[in-house]
């Protein structure tokens, strides 16, 4: 089990104290000492005789130093087994001498990596092959060779050739074999933890992204879940399906009480037009903190008010536009009760394609039952919108927060001679509101906190107008309540004084828009002109 020392290959990149151990080496046991570049010209400045490793292998340094001991005449001689005849003829066959000792430590890719300023072509040249090939060939044969990877065991190795006559023993040769497999694991962690943290703060997106992309219908499983298959989609010739947020992307548009997700309680599946309208409705409805009812047909809230119960605010919003509200969607910020029921159905005959709402009592539930159609859908709660939302567009998705109506009446301003009344402000922040849900360019109409004329999606703002004063006259013809009198909201600035002659002359004594206009002048004239009062609110509320 004492192994002599007859052959040593030294090869290290921190010098400390080779120069004394290779000349006890060759001083005292007489060994052939190998050396590759930097190490040997070390030496010989010492004045130690080497045999450099281009002799030895009969192959130069290349590659800029990247192949120097990479060769079979040096791994052949530290892996052939001593006690195996056929690799000790093979070894000679190939005139491959033995090597008993490998004194090795390695490039420094730690401290190399340690300087901030480092490259990275720089870092990987500083990973050892050459150097950690030796130490695992030779702590693998370690029952004839001896494997220095460490400074530090120069002196026992010394103290026990000594000892011994010029051999290593067995227990010596194990402790040295461990310790290079505990060198190279942790050099090669070293160099996979840079790499990772490097990769991670260059790439980080594109490794990702690149993997999870929803580039197929199905793929879009990474953010979304599929709930359902819809029969159609906009129109029978349209395939759809209905998605929720996975969990993890929830914040991508789901509130606290989402339409995706709500219990329906009974009636068909919805369609994709019943989840539009209902999603349109659900959030405009949550705008209210007083019980409020929206009805809503095509986008659009042909019917909205609020009162002291959610029941007179249905009745209310039904009388807003009873043709319209034919086939539309209910929408309630409160539980809803019987009464509600009742008269949508006996009362008024409503034909209701969806009902949502947080909650309803188990009167109104037992009623509907006999509308076995009814989409009835129940969230749960109110809540706030969700804080993103998403459309998709041609080779893209457009992003962005939702628009709440959240101005605080403090900041708004009033331009015009007359201010409004404290029940007229009561009445615009209500036509506000239900303005941001109309679809742009948006003009609405109230009275007594009833959305009684809309004038939605016209690409001028004057036809709105007139569209949504008409509304308004014919609603209060169908109540026989007095015209006029009204509050008006636009969701955007009013380009010319014709919208306010247009509202003056049906009866509008109030206006809420968000002013900057160029000719805001104009318009402010025309109030004084005609008595009314207008507020500016200073944001928009588009709509499209
Ligand atoms: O570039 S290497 O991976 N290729 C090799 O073949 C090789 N052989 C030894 N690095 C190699 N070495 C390493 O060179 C050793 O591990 C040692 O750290 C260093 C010693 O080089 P020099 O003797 O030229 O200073």
């Amino acid at each position: 089990a004492d192994t002599p020392i007859k052959r040593a290959l030294v090869s290290v990149t921190d010098k400390t104290g080779v120069v004394d151990f290779v000349k006890a080496l060759e001083d005292e046991f007489g060994v052939e000492v190998i050396s590759t570049g930097g190490t040997a010209r070390v030496l010989e400045e010492a004045g130690v005789r080497v045999v450099p490793i281009e002799q030895y292998t009969g192959f130069p340094e290349m590659m800029d130093g990247r192949v120097k001991t990479l060769h079979p005449k040096v791994h052949g001689g530290l892996l052939a087994r001593r006690d195996n005849p056929s690799h000790m003829a093979e070894a000679a066959e190939h005139g491959i001498g033995m090597i008993d000792l490998v004194v090795v430590n390695l490039y420094e890719f730690e401290k190399t990596v340690a300087n901030p300023e480092v490259t990275f072509d720089d870092a990987i040249e500083h990973i050892d092959i050459g150097g950690p090939s030796m130490l695992r060939s030779a702590a693998k044969n370690a029952d004839s060779v001896t494997v220095v990877s460490d400074p530090d065991d120069y002196d026992e190795v010394l103290d026990t050739m000594r000892a011994t006559g010029g051999c290593t023993t067995l227990e010596l040769r194990r402790y040295l074999q461990l310790k290079v497999y505990e060198t190279t694991a942790c050099y090669d962690a070293a160099i996979a933890n840079w790499l990772a943290d490097r990769y991670d703060e260059d790439f980080p997106e594109e490794l990702e992204d690149a993997e999870d992309a929803p580039a197929t219908p199905d793929e879009l499983g990474v953010y979304l879940e599929k709930v359902d298959d819809l029969r159609y989609g906009e129109n029978p010739q349209q395939t759809a399906a209905v998605y929720r947020f996975a969990d993890d992307f929830a914040e991508l548009g789901s509130s606290e009480y989402p339409l995706v997700g709500a219990e329906q309680l009974q009636g068909k599946p919805l369609s994709y037009n019943n989840y539009l309208d209902a999603d349109a409705a659900w959030n405009l409805v949550r705008e209210f903190d007083g019980p409020a009812c929206v009805i809503l047909k095509h986008q659009n809230p042909c019917g909205s008010a609020v009162a002291d119960d959610v029941t007179t605010a249905y009745d209310r919003a039904f009388a807003c536009d009873p043709k319209s509200a034919f086939g539309g969607i209910i929408a309630c910020n409160r539980e809803v009760p019987f009464e509600l029921v009742e008269h949508a159905f006996d009362e008024n005959g409503q034909f209701v394609e969806v009902i949502i709402a947080p909650s309803y009592t188990p009167e109104a539930i037992e009623r509907m039952a006999k509308r076995p159609n009814l989409r009835v859908l129940a969230t749960g709660g109110v809540g706030a919108h969700a804080e993103y939302e998403l459309r998709s567009i041609d080779g893209g998705v457009l992003l962005q927060n939702v628009d709440s109506v959240s101005e605080d009446p403090a900041t708004f301003t009033c331009p015009t001679e007359r201010k409004p009344t404290p029940e007229e402000m009561d009445e615009l922040m209500f036509a506000w509101r239900v303005c941001k849900g109309v679809k742009s360019n948006a003009i609405l109409v109230s009275k007594g906190k009833a959305g009684i004329g809309m004038g939605p999606g016209q690409p001028n703002r004057v036809d709105s107008a007139l569209l949504a004063c008409e509304r308004a006259d014919e609603a209060c013809e169908r109540m026989g309540v007095e015209k006029g009198g009204y509050a008006c909201a636009s969701d955007a600035f009013f380009p010319f004084r014709d919208n306010v002659d247009v509202l003056a002359e049906h009866g509008v004594t109030c206006i809420i828009q968000p002013g900057g206009s160029k000719r805001d002048d104009e318009s402010i004239e025309a109030c004084n002109e005609h008595g009314i009062a207008m507020v500016f609110t200073g944001n928009r509320h588009f709509r499209h």
